[in-house]
């Protein structure tokens, strides 16, 4: 399916003389078939496609071995501090192609495979994303674990191993349908299991204090114990100097078969533990804003919270015996409120388990934690029914009552008595029901809390976390998200890397702020060209896709105007449709006006309970349907749906992007990470000053991208004056005739009133403010539209663009938390 990996002269990090190539082909073409031999029992002429894949995988991932206990056996020998990376999702995708890249034995493998015969691209496409995350967050996880091998950090990811990632989307008559993703059917190749390394997870039961001198020890009994089996995969640095280890928890049953309950006959009874217990690892929960606030989301989190600090404080005692210095050697970060329960879960290993006194394993808590916040929509924001709570954590839930009641009487002690101020920052919310607030939990039991991009850590001091940010002023701090160049532009965009080498040498392959080399560049109508011939490429492979999976044929030579990323309405994917219905309505009302063809790409999955956004890929479906069904339009505009948005179709978009959409309602993306991945490989933004588009426009220059829309303090007050957009859609004829067009029908004749709602709602209740941005918008896309006509001027934003856009490297992010939060030293490639 990809672009064939350019050759070897113009690798990234491959230089080789041919003689030392030429042994190590021999070596890896030996090493392949003895994988293919011994390990996966099949004979060259008998072998699948997906055997030499896992033939290939685990040679390579021999490879990564020997450098991983290298840098195993340096970090106990050096003593260094460690990082612990703690994530329900790691949005990983595939491994062939990024281990090679980082080994730098992408073509000495090519050239052994083909010396038999097979070729790599093809086993590229074989192998399964790991899709063990949603969207942002995941992906960030799996960026910064690729980064903090890099910088060659002493880091562990620690997440779930689940059984099915992220459902995989197929779109029938235009509608989403979920199907179980099962990337272990053929097993996974990188993963080492660990059976040896488990961990016993309690729930429920019951808690007994014993009454002891100056405190009572508390001894929880649970009623229910679920074993975590650990599962590693090696996660290689650029230049593979480093490797850590991604630890993924597997649940078990701790006795699989109740032999006695089977024996008399009930053999679902005798199963059911397992069923019961195996369910916590069983799923992705497919949702990225609302909790599912079930219970077997809670258990997840406690598991591997549970199953992980354990774990680490095993490793801790065994290397330094004491307890007391954790928070001197570990450094523990929550990729947001989903892994907080861990912040209880500590102290009660330190207080009833390791018999630290409550104060001092507080201190430790606080020093050793911190914690990432990623987004500010309200229903996102964790919160557990007390009762939930109690029942599952009995001990938990009496000690965060009790940080609670510690924390409200310091509060107290300094004089705050205002009863609002107490309760808006207790861990209780009290309002119907009693709920735990894991925001609060995690920003109490954390020493540095961070947003993930400028504007979005702002805006997490005035509103999720006013008052706590009140008492503790400097606890808040900024890390702006950050993307790794080897997978979204090396591996993803080979044509482009190759031009970049040749123009500018191999430095910037090892240190990205070597890219602004680039600017001289801008205007130099032969490298222009040759830029354009790079893009004009990964648009043409990016029209093969489609036309294999869509069966319509784009023009590589349209502009590619491109929308991927999960289905949201803060998203405003429905405004880009909008705007594309505004477009076709003007092509129809002229159709010789002379145009620059324009072909509009979305792509997104939405949660599965999620019916507004389902209903907003229909749209997108019904409307293509029209659109590239109509004469009249010819080839000045397409619209495309690619279902199954995942990793891999990511870094096929990519780099044929010519214009990445970026509109959100102005302070709901806390950052965004494609809208970097874009900007890197060449693409011009049109966004609202929301999240890490504001960064990016600070460093592309305001001549490179084209912003519109309220700002985030404008939405704010815009809202606060109602959200009825009638008096909006009057004053704008195109939004009127749009929306019309939509409640007409004119893209439902099966369904003349399918969209009535969605249109009754952006008219009465606009809370996105689709309505209110609409006019700016379709300005700002006329302007895009000119620019694009100018051809040289188009060449230089975009070359701009990829110069000015090395600070959004996830090295740079990382060295960031290696220095403002995790206090690590981190060592550049090549040093
Ligand atoms: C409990 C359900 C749930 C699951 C996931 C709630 C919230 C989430 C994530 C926080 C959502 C997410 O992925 N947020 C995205 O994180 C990215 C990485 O920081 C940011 O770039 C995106 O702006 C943010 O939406």
């Amino acid at each position: 399916m990809t672009e064939t990996i350019a050759a070897a002269s113009d690798r990234p990090n491959e230089a080789p003389e041919a003689e030392a190539l030429n042994g190590d082909i021999a070596k890896l073409r030996d090493a392949v078939l003895e994988k293919l031999t011994y390990s996966v029992g099949k004979d060259r002429n008998a072998a699948s496609e997906r055997d030499w894949f896992i033939a290939v995988a685990l040679a390579v991932r021999d490879r990564m071995v020997d450098n991983w206990m290298t840098s195993v056996r340096g970090n106990y020998r050096d003593n260094r501090r460690r990082v612990y990376y703690l994530s329900l999702e790691f949005l990983i995708g595939r491994l062939l192609v990024d281990s090679l890249t980082n080994l730098g034995i992408v073509e000495p493998m090519r050239a052994a495979l083909a010396s038999l015969d097979v070729d790599l691209e093809k086993l590229r496409d074989i192998e399964p994303d790991a899709a063990l995350g949603n969207g942002g967050l995941g992906r960030l996880a799996a960026c910064f674990m690729e980064s903090m091998a890099t910088l060659s950090i002493a880091a562990h990811g620690y997440g779930i191993r689940y059984d099915h990632g992220l459902f995989r989307q197929t779109i029938a008559d235009g509608w989403q349908h979920e199907f179980p993703e099962d990337w272990l059917e053929f097993g996974n190749p990188w993963e080492f299991p660990r059976p040896e390394v488990s961990y016993m997870i309690g729930f429920g039961g019951a808690v007994e204090s014993i009454p002891r001198n100056s405190h009572p020890a508390h001894v929880w009994h649970p009623s229910e114990t679920v074993e975590a089996v650990a599962y590693d995969t090696p996660v290689v640095g650029w230049r593979g100097k480093h490797v850590n280890t991604l630890r993924l928890w597997s649940a078990r049953a701790p006795d699989p078969l109740k032999l006695d309950v089977f024996n008399s006959g009930d053999y679902v009874g005798a199963l059911a533990d397992q069923v019961r217990a195996e369910s916590i690892s069983k799923i992705l929960y497919p949702s990225d804003s609302t909790p599912a606030g079930l219970e077997l989301r809670l258990r997840q989190e406690y598991f591997f919270a549970s199953a992980s600090l354990q774990d680490l404080i095993r490793r801790h005692l065994e290397q330094h015996g004491d307890i007391e210095l954790l928070a001197d050697k570990v450094a523990i970060q929550l990729n947001d409120t989903h892994p907080s329960i861990g912040v209880a879960e500590l102290m009660r290993l330190l207080v009833d388990v390791h018999g630290v006194d409550w104060d001092r394993a507080w201190e430790i808590t606080v020093a050793t934690f911190s914690y990432t916040n990623h987004t500010l929509l309200p229903e996102a924001l964790e919160t557990w029914p007390a009762p939930l709570m109690e029942r599952l954590l009995p001990r938990h839930m009496q000690i965060i009552f009790l940080i609670n009641a510690k924390h409200l009487d310091g509060l107290r002690a300094k004089g705050m008595e205002d009863a609002g101020k107490l309760s808006a920052v207790s861990l209780i919310d009290e309002h119907g029901g009693r709920h735990v607030r894991m925001g609060h939990l995690a920003f109490l039991g954390s020493h540095k809390v961070n947003g993930v991009s400028g504007l979005h850590s702002e805006l997490v001091k005035q509103t999720v976390f006013r008052d706590l940010h009140e008492i503790f002023p400097d606890r808040i701090c900024n890390v702006t998200n950050g993307v790794t160049f080897r997978r979204w532009l090396y591996e993803a965009n080979p044509h482009l890397t190759k031009l970049l080498v040749e123009t500018l040498g191999r430095g910037f392959l090892d240190d990205a702020s070597q890219l602004q080399k680039l600017e001289p560049f801008a205007d130099d109508l032969d490298f222009q060209a040759r830029w354009a011939a790079a893009k004009q490429l990964n648009k043409e492979h990016l029209a093969s896709v489609v036309a294999d999976r869509l069966l319509i044929k784009i023009n590589p030579n349209a502009l590619f105007d491109v929308q991927i990323k999960r289905m949201h309405e803060y998203k405003r994917q429905l405004l880009n449709i909008l705007d594309t219905i505004a477009l076709y309505n003007e092509i129809r009302a002229q159709p010789m006006r002379d145009m620059a063809p324009r072909v509009k790409i979305f792509a997104g999955k939405a949660a599965a309970s999620y019916q507004q956004a389902k209903l907003i890929i229909k749209l997108a479906n019904d409307v293509a349907r029209v659109v590239n069904n109509d004469p009249t339009v010819r080839d000045q505009l397409k619209v495309v749906f690619l279902p199954n948005y995942n990793v891999s179709l990511a870094e096929a978009i990519i780099p044929a992007a010519d214009l990445s959409e970026q509109i959100s309602t102005a302070g709901m993306e806390a950052s965004g990470t494609g809208n970097m991945k874009m900007a890197l490989n060449g693409a011009l933004t049109i966004g609202t000053l929301d999240g890490a588009n504001v960064e990016i426009r600070e460093k592309v220059g305001s001549e490179n991208i084209f912003i519109f829309g309220l700002k985030a303090d404008e939405v704010a007050a815009r809202r606060a004056r109602g959200i009825d957009a009638r008096e909006t859609i009057a004053a704008s004829p195109q939004l009127r005739e749009v929306l019309e067009s939509i409640a007409d029908g004119v893209f439902s004749h099966d369904d003349r009133h399918r969209y009535q709602g969605l249109v009754d709602a952006i008219t009465y209740h606009d809370y996105f403010l689709v309505t209110a941005d609409f006019d700016s918008y379709r300005a700002a896309q006329a302007a895009v539209a000119r620019r694009w006509r100018d051809r040289k001027s188009w060449q230089r934003s975009a070359i701009l663009n990829t110069a000015r856009t090395a600070w959004f490297s996830s090295d740079r992010a990382i060295a960031e938390y290696a220095d403002q939060i995790w206090n690590v030293p981190v060592s550049r490639p090549k040093d």
